[in-house]
């Protein structure tokens, strides 16, 4: 069972790699660092972590090795060469990728004989080593995970999604998703507002309690909804909605803002209401997403 004295590497110090890996040092784990830059490793080294010359080495040195990397093309790229090396180890990849990517990935860990844990870190690495931060993992061998879980839960809390690698990645851009959407909502109604001159910091306190009372009752209800397959309602109707959407892409055109953001929004509400489901609620727009 590992504890702090047990080594860790990790693999690429950008802004979240060098988050991880200070969090494990400061938790007293001997920790070895590599970045395809040297020079990033200087700060880490400062705080007592260990700087490899190459990435073989980093992964030599410990039976964990993290990577967090820009993308998963180059996951593959620095650690294609390094099979070997990496043969016996667990490796957790916890690089932004797509639930088949994650899949690849596992299928060329275990033809090499290394154990594979996909994961996504819901956090910025401010928040590394907080109690806001938690990260999600999946791969084929649970037991690998428990086994390294109490030196995974230093960088963040822990959340098991399940055997098939590509689960941490499917439920990481679903979360994102979300965040994404109401990103792009807020910088809707901050060009909105502030197309008259109104500050976005006097609109912000309406703006936050909108969106914090409306995720409270749409996330719920609407998965009430998915999960009966029961869409229609008697409180605001996609009929209405559809009605009501040219108001919003006007007040656009005439504030002199580009409609980009939402103008596919009203193409959706057309189809659900031309196929029929004008009486059903938003929640109808989830089975209208799916490709044919
Ligand atoms: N930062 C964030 O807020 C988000 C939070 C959620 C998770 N993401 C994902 O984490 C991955 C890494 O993000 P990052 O913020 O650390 O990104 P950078 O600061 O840009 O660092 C990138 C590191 O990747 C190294 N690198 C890139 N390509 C290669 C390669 N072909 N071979 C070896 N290393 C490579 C790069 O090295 P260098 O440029 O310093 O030499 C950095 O160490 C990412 O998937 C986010 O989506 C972060």
């Amino acid at each position: 069972m590992p504890s702090t004295s047990s080594p860790v590497t990790v693999l690429g110090l950008g802004l979240m790699g060098t988050a991880l890996a200070s969090a494990l040092v400061k938790a007293g784990h001997p920790t070895t660092v590599w970045n395809r830059t040297a020079a990033k490793t200087g700060p880490l080294a400062a705080q007592g972590a260990t700087p490899a010359d190459t990435a073989k080495d980093a992964i030599e040195a410990a039976p964990l090795v993290i990577v967090c990397l820009t993308t998963n093309d180059d996951v593959r790229t620095l650690l294609a060469p390094e099979s070997e090396a990496l043969a016996g180890r667990t490796l957790v990849n916890l690089t932004n990728g797509t639930p088949s990517q994650a899949r690849e990935l596992a299928a060329w860990a275990e033809a090499h004989g290394i154990t594979y844990i996909d994961g996504g870190i819901m956090a910025v690495p401010q928040m590394i080593a907080t109690p806001a931060a938690y990260i999600l993992y999946s791969g084929t061998d649970e037991a690998a995970f428990e086994a390294h879980r109490a030196t995974l839960t230093v960088l963040a809390a822990t959340k098991w999604v399940g055997k098939d690698p590509g689960l941490a990645a499917l439920h990481d851009l679903a979360l994102l998703t979300g965040m994404y959407g109401m990103a792009a909502g807020v910088a809707q109604a901050y060009a909105l507002i502030g197309s008259e001159g109104i500050p976005a910091r006097e609109f912000a306190p309406l703006l936050e309690d909108w969106v914090a009372g409306m995720t409270h009752a749409i996330v719920p209800e609407t998965a009430e909804a998915v999960d009966t397959d029961q869409h229609l309602t008697d409180v605001s109707n996609l009929a209405m909605n559809r009605a009501a959407f040219p108001n919003f892409l006007q007040a656009y055109a005439e504030q002199g803002l580009r409609p980009d953001l939402f103008a596919p929004f009203q193409g959706l509400l057309d189809r659900a209401v031309e196929e029929g489901y004008g009486a059903d609620g938003l929640s109808r727009l989830v089975t209208l997403l799916k490709q044919d």
